[in-house]
């Protein structure tokens, strides 16, 4: 597949990465881009799931991403219509005089894709899902004609083989086909927990010492039991973290590296 979307960079004139507000620096592939770059074409950055997060972090990623790699970059939320008209601008700046070509999306699964396509169409064109390779994800390259000047290729998800541990097993597997949910999931409990210790807690109402704790009490309150051993089903609850962190539900966020550097000196 990876080389499928090789071949459409090529064939294209503007490359779109688009990445997860809630971690734009792990769905982000430098190989992708480099490779953008190489071939001389145009690229975009596109922060998606921009309602996830407070806005003043989006524009520090905006910043950040423009500042240190010369990208540009627009944030927005491809299901809550929100800076549609600012990529769509953007788009054809980038197109330049013409105004007219075609533009290719890329990125890790469930970044949002298809549904800017369906933002920027105004209507459900193409199919979406909420998790990785479930009823919905897009498996093979189609055309979409977006306005009379303008074609977007949406694109299977792919892993890059720069790919972070984390997103390539939450997002390039089917949480159902897990075959280690338990290890999977504490791989985004960690990463979460990093970044802010409360969020868990208040989804899922649990006061827990550590993530088997977490696992076994969430599992006991859903009532989460085999019949056999009468003991808590840890797996069925590490799959439901990784679904609410797709479903959107799980919410915290990252700031860019150099932000968190001036926060921590100023703090001094
Ligand atoms: N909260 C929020 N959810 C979004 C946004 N954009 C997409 N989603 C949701 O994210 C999930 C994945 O969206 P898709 O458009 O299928 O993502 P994709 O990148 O095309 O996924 P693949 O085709 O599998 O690579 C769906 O449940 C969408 O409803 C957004 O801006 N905000
Ligand atoms: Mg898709």
């Amino acid at each position: 597949m990876i080389r499928k979307v090789l071949a459409l960079i090529n064939k294209s004139d503007v490359v779109v990465e688009v990445v997860d507000s809630r971690e734009p620096d792990l769905t982000r592939s430098r190989k992708i881009e480099d490779i953008s770059r190489r071939k001389d074409k145009k690229l975009l950055i596109v922060i998606n799931k921009g309602d996830l997060i407070p806005l003043d972090v989006l524009q520090k990623w905006k910043e950040y991403i423009e500042r240190k790699d010369e990208i540009p970059t627009v944030y927005i939320s491809a299901t809550g219509h929100l800076g549609t008209k600012v990529l769509r601008d953007k788009i054809k700046e980038l197109l330049g005089g013409k105004q007219e070509g075609i533009v290719v999306l890329v990125g890790y699964p469930k970044t949002g894709k298809s549904s800017i396509i369906n933002a920027l169409k105004g209507r459900h064109s193409a199919t979406t899902s909420k998790f990785p390779m479930s009823y919905g994800y897009t498996k093979a390259v189609q055309l979409f004609r977006v306005d009379s000047r303008l074609y977007i290729w949406d694109t299977p998800g792919i892993i890059p083989p720069d790919g972070n541990e984390l997103e390539r097993i939450i997002r390039g597997i089917n949480v159902d086909k897990l075959e280690d949910p338990v290890r999977a999931a504490k791989l985004l409990f960690d990463r979460i927990q990093q970044f802010d210790p409360n969020v868990i807690k208040n989804v899922y109402k649990l006061d827990y010492s550590d993530y088997y704790d977490f696992l076994n009490k969430l599992a006991l309150k859903r009532g989460w039991i085999y019949k056999t051993t009468k003991e808590p089903n840890i797996d069925e609850a590490a799959k439901v973290l990784i679904r609410d962190y797709h479903d959107g539900k799980i919410i915290y966020y990252t700031y860019p590296p150099d932000v968190k550097t001036d926060d921590k000196s100023s703090s001094v």
